[in-house]
This record gives C-alpha cells, structure tokens and sequence, in this order.
C-alpha cells in the first residue's frame, strides 16, 4: 500500500505551514540575531528601526510577560538574550512589521554593541576549561582490570565524527492566530506539538489550554524539529499575543542554516582489547560531545550514545563516558540516530583499527562478537530475540561477504587507476524513549454516522508515512477500506500531552493507542449487531463491511449498523491510551531494560575510489534488514533507503565548518554539499530478515525510522579499504566526513 499523501504530494496539493492561507491583517515577523558568538551586550538601538513606515514592534526580553526561559530538558536558554550572548544566530528581537519584506530593511537599520568575550568552539577546549553541560555519566559492564589480562591485542585509537545539517526541505517556521479571550491558535511545522505548548505557555504566563498547537505535516524535520521548532513557535505567540493579530514566522534557508543546531560533533578516544581468538575482552571509551550553547536536547542524546557504545556487540568489559561539552555554537540537537551512530561509528572504528594492525579483514572480528540471545549489555538488559547473527548469516547466504571481500581483492590487484574496498555494518539499535515517561500515546477516534471515520492522534506526519500505517491499523480492525478513514491534523486539544513524534516511535505508540480505542468501538459494534440479530457477541464478525453471523452474511452492513448504533445511542467515540510495557530505567544505577526491543541488521558496502581524483562512488550496498513483519513494506524500504543515504552523507561528504570566531562557513548549499543522484549507490539491494515479528510493535512491524542510518557506517570504512589498497603509506585517521578532499590526500600520504 503506497502513502495516502503521495498523490497529492506530487500535484503540489498537500498544505505545508506556508500553504495556509493568510488571515486578513496577518503581520511578519523576522529575527534579529547575535553576529558574534561570545558577548556582552553594551547598548541596543531599534529607534532607527521603530521609524521604518510599515513596522509594528520590536519585540525583545522585556516584553516577556512570564519567563525568558526555553530550555526543556535544563532551563539554560533565553528566548531572547538578555546581557550576554553565546552563539551566533541567538535571537536578541524579533522584528513585527506589515510585510516581511519590510522586516528585512528593518534589521538592517538595528545597531547594537557588544563587548566581545573569548569564544569556545572546540569541545576539547571546553573540556579542558570544565564547560559542561552536565556531569559526565559513565556506562559499565564487568570490570576492565579482567578485560585486561584477558587480552593478547591491545589497542589504542581516536574516532571523529562531524556535524550534520538536517535539511527539511520546508524550514523552521509557525503562524500565530488570535482567537477570543486571549486564547491563541498555533500552526508549527514541529514534531513535539505539547513542547510547543508548554513553552509557550511559560514564555506568555498563560496556561496551556490557552494555546491550541495544530499540525497539518511537516515537509521533513529528521529530529531538528523535535525540539529547535519550539522557539519560533513561541515568537509568533508572542507577537500574538502582545498585538493581537495573527504574525507569521518563517525562517529563509540562510537564517534556518545560521541560527538552528545540527548533529553532534563527536571525538572518541577509546582503547580495546582481543583475546587471541579476537573476542572483544574490553572496551574502554570516552566520548567528547560538541553540545554548543544550552542544553538543549544533549542529555537525552548523550544517553542514547551510552547506550549503543558497544554496537551490536558482546563486549564482557567496558567502560563508556560521554563528556557533554559547553561551546560557542548554535545549540546542537536531535538528528535521526539521536547520538547512537556516534556510537557506532567509534566502536567500529576501533575494530577497523585491530584488524588493520593484525592484518585481516574486519569482518572476521565483527562476526566473532555478534550478539547473541541471553548477552548482556552494558546497562543491565538481557539481549533476547537478539538477530544479529541471523542477520549477519542471512546477508551472507544471500550476499556472500567473503566473495565480495575475494572480488574486491582480485579487482585491486589487477587495477590501478581505480581501487575498490569493502566493508560490513552490523546493526542493533534500542527501541524507546531513553525516557521511559515519555512512552505513552492516545488516540481519538470517531465512527460518523454516515460510517466514515475519523482519527486524531499525537504523531506527526513528516513524509515518513505514519498517517497511513495509522489508516492501515484502523482499517484491519474495522476491516473498511482506507479510503473511509480520514486522518485529522495533530492537535493539542484532541490529542493532549504528546510525546514527540520522535525515537522512531511514532508509529509504534501511536499505532498502539489507535490499535486500543479501534478494538474498544468494535466490541461495541458487535454487541449492537449481536444485539439486532438476537445472537451472541461471539458469533458476530465484521468483515468487509457486513456484518457475518457464524460466518454468514446478515445483509447488515456496515452503514446499516453505524447509523442502527447510533440510533440506539452506543457511543461512537473512543480514545485509546497506550503506555508500552516492560521498560524501566534506574538512573541511579544506570541499570535496568530501556528498550522494549532491539531493531538488527547487516548491510555490506563496496566502494570504489578513482586514485588519480581521489572522487569515490558507493558502488553497492546489500542490506538484510529486520523489519518484524513488516505492514507496509513500501514505506518501511524508503525509510531504510533514505536512512542509509543520509548515513552516506554525513560520513562522506557533508561537512559542517566553522571559522574560529565560530562562523558557520558551511552556511548555503554551494559550501555544505549534501548527497544528490550522484551519491546514491549504484545499487542498492534490501532482503528482509525473516522473523516471527515482534509482539510490542504495531502490528509486528518494527519501528524503522532511525535504525537504518547506521548502515552509512560502512560507507566510511569501505572508502578507507580503498585508499588503504592503493597507498601502503597510508595512516588512516578515523576522522568523519571523508571527503573526496580527504581521500586525496590519503591516496598521496607518504
Ligand atoms: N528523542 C528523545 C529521541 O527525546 N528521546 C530519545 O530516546 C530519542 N531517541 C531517538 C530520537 N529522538
Ligand atoms: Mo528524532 S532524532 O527527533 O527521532
């Protein structure tokens, strides 16, 4: 079954948040940002500004009614700057004027001045001067002494990865609409709508029922709308609500690129131990996290890091610490994978290193530490229904990795001008909010008199098709065509206290709530037809919208026993709650059983290196992935194909730069290159694992989101064999992105 959405995604029909049509006397608003990334601010001047015919207000810190204060996770963020800046891009005004062309000319008629302060823009130098976020935590198994003596290699090694631009295709943005008695309707391309209102609700000193947050869909968001939509949300409430008049924000790609947070930068200095037969024996990691300015969403995704640092491994020692560091940059924040491809990629690195300094492929490593049912891992839960070795077995009987290894070996000794590499991905991601609390969802449902039906829930559809798994849900349990059901926006007075549509659970929680309150109508709708046709409830079946008796038809339909319900006034609505089961976490501890399960897979990578331009294709990438059982296998390849293209680009060629006065200098598309035709592999071949499913997923069908993003990891390594194969001189150094650049240099290191 395709997206319910793709028809008129491609006539250009479906609304996005600027497709909404104007109310009459709609104002625009625009930011007014800090230009330097360390500061005192000495004196502002916005009277030059006021004068411009056709602006409203200036809006600044003063005009805040309750806090000044954004921060969800810790309380360490201005909406606008008060005394000091901390990044460039912080807001310090927003400017509200009749057209945004006018808001424009404004800004540039704004004079502020600043004492400039040092700027802290590496995380290493934050590190050494003790900014941090929060205290470091610390993950352990087993003991690293044992580990030690238990070892025959011994290891030691640096891995880096760099930061990611999210690149929604729709930007930051939100329209604020006054309705009566100070009560505000907002529309917000966000992923957490209930954020948005409890911000809002902070910023303003209104209570939350004062603010209705409403969510058509989202053109893309890939976590940097999980928490980073809130502030411009909380602007145009504010003009809002200071004005009384609808105000409209909506950041150009220039202001979106400067002023919002990316993925983490992160640098891992571990060491790692072999017994002789190349089990893992220890681990022991410390990661540097590049958090920037405020806390933002960093503690939760420092977790996430802790919690994939051994990968899809048994490591019987270790030791995993992340460092969230406090720097000068925009505030780094949630990117599908939420810190745990961090993780990844370091413990990959290090077993790359091994086997480069033994001489032997790495993939005779990874197979020998695989997962296994029963295993450990290093915050207390016990792996079952582990797939890591079906997987890895499964990609080799369909695969054949020491053929494509043979291949590889067989291409590079009889070429020059191009080398190939390959390299293999083994996947295991935690399924959860790290947050056990935020693993609830409700669902709202109507059956209308007419038959059709209406859903309202908290997930967010953001191309990722979760509306339609929604559709699909409902309509196996009614068993009515999809065509009936419709999907209402995502509203904060239908649906309340969302957890973001976010952790690769939106179709999971919400499925579930769905699943609850279908299941509750239904029963209710077959006591009336067991009730019209004198029978008992157990005899009764919906199917293809009649009503069967032991099986038989009645020549009751569907219709027929909607309307014959409502008429005997059974209730015809339902709200389903869901919280999943099973999980729990002891901080204190740092035990416990997060995740209700665990997502596995296995892909293999080939690259192939041009030696004379140091330019590379990914040539294939065969993947064995573990959907459960999949329900919508059209949607859930997508995810996996675009996941693994965007790993593809955060460790190859996309590149986030900064000047040392914390500038970001990849700051359009013609400085930040993202992946584009060229970069999708040549080939891409995804078998789906075969398993019983999984009971706590919605409908079996595991959540597929983030987890595929991983199987970029291989494209690093697979390059690196390249190089590797062409220039003996060659010190690799585990520093991602590598870009062609990188590769150059490589080929030619002597
Ligand atoms: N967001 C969050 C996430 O708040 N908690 C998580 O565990 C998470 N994981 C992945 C992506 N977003
Ligand atoms: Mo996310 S990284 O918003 O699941």
């Amino acid at each position: 079954m395709k997206n319910t959405d793709t028809y008129r995604h491609l006539r250009g029909e479906s609304v996005y948040l600027d497709d909404i049509p104007e109310v009459l006397g709609t104002l625009h608003a625009l930011v007014y940002d800090s230009p330097i990334a360390h500061g005192k601010i000495k004196s502002v001047d916005y009277s030059e500004a006021e004068k411009l015919p056709g602006v409203i207000r200036i809006i600044t810190y003063k005009d805040i009614p309750g806090e000044n204060q954004i921060g969800a996770i810790i309380q360490d963020e201005e909406l606008f700057a008060e005394d000091e800046v901390h990044f460039i891009g912080e807001p310090i005004a927003l400017i509200v004027a009749e057209s945004e062309r006018i808001t424009r000319d404004a800004k540039k008629l704004i004079i502020v001045e600043f004492e400039e302060l040092p700027a802290i823009i590496s995380p290493e130098e934050a590190k050494e001067k003790g900014c941090f976020i929060e205290s470091p935590r610390t993950f352990r198994i087993g003991n690293l002494k044992d580990g030690e003596k238990n070892s025959k290699y011994v290891f030691e090694g640096t891995a880096e990865t760099g930061g990611q631009e999210h690149l929604y295709i729709e930007t930051q943005g939100s329209y604020a609409v006054p309705k009566e008695n100070g009560q505000i309707t907002l529309y917000s391309s966000t992923q957490g709508p209930t954020a948005v209102q409890q911000i809002t609700s902070r910023v303003l000193g209104i209570p939350m029922n004062m603010i209705e947050v409403d969510v058509r869909r989202l053109g893309g968001a890939f976590g940097g709308k999980e928490d980073q939509a809130t502030p411009w949300a909380v602007m145009a409430a504010l003009g809002t609500h200071l004005l009384n008049k609808p105000v409209k924000l909506s950041l150009s790609r220039h202001d979106d690129l400067r002023m919002t947070g990316k993925r983490h930068p992160y640098v891992a200095n571990y060491k790692i131990g072999f017994s002789e037969d190349l089990k893992i024996q220890f681990f022991d990691v410390e990661f540097i996290q590049d958090a920037g300015a405020a806390a933002d969403l960093s503690p939760a995704i420092t977790e996430r890091t802790l919690f994939h640092g051994t990968g899809s491994y048994f490591i019987p020692n270790a030791e995993i610490t992340v460092f969230s560091c406090k720097t000068n940059l925009p505030p780094n924040t949630a990117f599908r994978g939420f810190g745990g491809p961090q993780g990844f990629f370091a413990i990959e690195a290090a077993v790359q290193y091994a086997a480069d300094e033994l001489g032997i492929p790495a993939h005779k490593i990874q197979k020998k530490n695989l997962l296994k049912d029963g295993d450990e891992f290093p915050y207390g839960q016990i792996a079952d229904n582990a797939e890591a070795i079906h997987s890895w077995q499964t990609a080799n009987t369909n695969f054949d990795i020491e053929k494509t290894y043979a291949e590889v070996l067989k291409f590079n000794k009889e070429h020059t001008k191009f080398k190939k590499g390959m390299s293999v991905t083994p996947l295991c991601f935690g399924i959860s909010f790290t947050n056990t609390g935020l693993n609830q969802a409700r669902a709202l449902i109507h059956i209308y008199t007419d038959g059709s039906i209406g859903i309202s829930t908290g997930a967010i559809e953001m191309g990722q098709g979760v509306n339609t798994k929604m559709k699909q849900v409902a309509a196996s349990i009614f068993s009515v065509p999809v065509s009936r059901i419709k999907l209402e926006t995502t509203n904060t007075t239908r649906v309340a206290n969302t957890s973001p549509t976010a952790a690769s659970s939106g179709a999971d929680l919400n499925g579930k709530a769905v699943e609850i309150a279908s299941n509750e109508l239904l029963k209710r709708l077959k006591e009336t037809a067991a009730e019209i046709l004198s029978a008992t409830v157990e005899d009764i079946e919906i199917k293809n919208e009649q009503v069967l008796l032991k099986g038989k038809e009645t020549g009751i339909t569907w219709n027929k026993l909607v309307s014959d319900a409502y008429w005997k006034r059974v209730k015809l609505s339902e709200k389903g709650h869901y919280a999943t089961p099973e999980i729990h976490f002891d901080k204190t501890k740092e035990k416990g059983h997060p995740f209700v399960y665990h997502v596995y897979g296995t892909s293999v990578t080939t690259a192939i290196v041009d030696t004379m331009r140091g330019t590379y294709e990914i040539e294939k990438v065969d993947i064995v992935h573990d959907f459960g059982n999949s329900m919508n296998i059209l949607l859930d390849k997508g995810q996996v194909e675009g996941a693994l293209i965007q790993g593809i680009g955060w460790l190859t060629i996309e590149e986030i730069r900064h000047n040392e006065k914390g500038q970001l200098l990849a700051n359009a598309l013609s400085t930040y290159k993202v992946p584009d035709i060229y970069s999708v592999p040549k080939e891409v071949n995804i078998k789906e694992l075969e398993t019983e499913g999984e009971k706590h997923a919605i409908m079996k069908s595991k959540a597929v989101g983030e987890p595929p993003f991983i199987y970029g990891t291989g494209s690093f390594f697979a390059i690196q064999n390249a190089v590797k194969a062409f220039n003996p001189n060659y010190k690799p150094d585990f520093k991602a992105p590598i870009t062609h650049e990188k590769v150059l240099m490589g080929l030619y290191q002597d």
